[in-house]
């Protein structure tokens, strides 16, 4: 009988993936959509046909419930969130209700729900969690037993939610595991993020629908990569006979310069500067300035390794963007 899974977040850039990686390898996929007219259900309809929709919210408990009583899934994939690092700062109770609470109102749906069935579970947990700091950030990459720093209310949010999935995992025997993630990317990436912002205006500035573009701190350092890759280690880890916790990253870290550099390169630019200016309003209250994770864990039991390198990855996101800048009449 073919597996069931229900995936949170089936809206965002990984609940896209996932879905596509899950409907391939033959699931019946369920997924959660929130809001009474959310506009991304007609594209989630229009492009994965297969996803049924489930209507519930991460802050209803008994809606979730309900999903899963529909659903009943083999496994659950929590990717719901607010994610955005900076907007964390604005909203950080409604981040705390949906990516903190969120998180256990899911456990505790699925504890009290299981049934026959034995669900497992996976909880997207983020290197945001570390912090980026130098007394806790390993010459090596940050590992799973690096030290946590959180430095955003998203940050402190996504630790609890860390936590309380280990918690259930102890105290009630359940197959949770949490993938803690670095920064991947793609053309789905939504164009708040600083990757798709950057592939985005590039595409424009070549179709001259733009001529500058706004950021925020250009020295920040992350570990890209391509979220095509991340959603098969998320599958692989609820494959294992045992739960536990990974880190998924590509062991290489770069600077939003070093973004820029690449991307406008693209397009036959060689000095981004004079497209480029600083504008305070998308800096933070407080930085992560550097991040760099160690997938050797992951590499070792699961098998996995990342596919998609830095410089692939922002030529198939400008490549991308200038396709659909193209096709798309909109002036800046
Ligand atoms: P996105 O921001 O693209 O997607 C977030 C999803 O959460 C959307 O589908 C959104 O739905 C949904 N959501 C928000 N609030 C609620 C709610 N109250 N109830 C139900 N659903 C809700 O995130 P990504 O796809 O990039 O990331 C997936 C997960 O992985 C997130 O939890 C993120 O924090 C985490 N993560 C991401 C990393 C990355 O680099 N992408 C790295 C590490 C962790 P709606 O469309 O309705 O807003
Ligand atoms: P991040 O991603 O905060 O790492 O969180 P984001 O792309 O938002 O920022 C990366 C770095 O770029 C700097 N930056 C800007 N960022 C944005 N968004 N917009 C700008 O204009 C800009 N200018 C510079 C940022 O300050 C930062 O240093 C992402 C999210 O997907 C989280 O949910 C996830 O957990 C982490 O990645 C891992």
């Amino acid at each position: 009988m073919a597996k069931q899974a229900l995936i949170t977040g089936i809206t965002g850039q990984d609940g896209y993936h996932l879905a596509e990686l899950l409907h391939d390898k033959g699931y019946v996929v369920y997924g959660l959509i929130r809001g009474q007219q959310n506009p991304k259900k007609q594209r989630v309809e229009q492009e994965q046909p297969y996803v049924k929709l489930i209507e519930a919210d991460l802050t209803d408990p008994s809606s979730l419930v309900y999903a899963l009583e529909l659903s009943k899934p083999d496994e659950v994939y929590n990717l719901a969130a607010i994610s955005h690092v900076g907007y964390s700062f604005k909203t950080p109770q409604l981040v705390a209700d949906v990516t903190a609470k969120g998180a256990l109102n899911i456990l505790e749906a699925i504890r009290q729900s299981r049934g026959n069935k034995r669900i497992r579970f996976y909880q997207a947990s983020t290197s945001e969690m570390f912090g980026g700091l130098d007394y806790n950030r390993p010459g090596t990459g940050y590992d799973e037993n690096a030290l946590f720093h959180p430095r955003s209310p998203y940050g402190v949010s996504k630790l609890y939610a860390h936590w309380i999935t280990k918690n259930y995992r102890e105290s009630y025997g359940m197959h949770a595991s949490c993938g803690i993630l670095f920064n991947h990317e793609g053309p789905r990436r939504g164009v708040e993020f600083v990757t798709r912002k950057i592939s985005n205006a590039v595409a424009r500035i070549q179709l001259g629908k733009q001529s500058i573009l706004e950021l925020g701190n250009l020295e920040s350092k992350r570990d890209w990569g391509y979220a095509g890759d991340y959603v098969e280690g998320m599958w692989l880890m609820l494959q294992q006979d045992r739960p536990d916790d990974y880190v998924l990253a590509t062991g290489e870290s770069h600077s939003v310069k070093d973004l820029l550099e690449l991307a406008f390169k693209e397009i036959g630019i060689d000095n981004w500067k004079p497209y480029v200016q600083q504008n305070p309003a998308f800096l933070r209250p407080i930085e992560v300035d550097i991040l760099l994770g160690n997938p050797s864990k992951a590499e070792k039991k699961l098998g996995w390794k990342r596919k998609v390198d830095f410089p692939g990855l922002v030529k198939m996101m400008v490549q991308y963007d200038i396709g659909l800048e193209s096709a798309s009449s909109q002036i800046d």
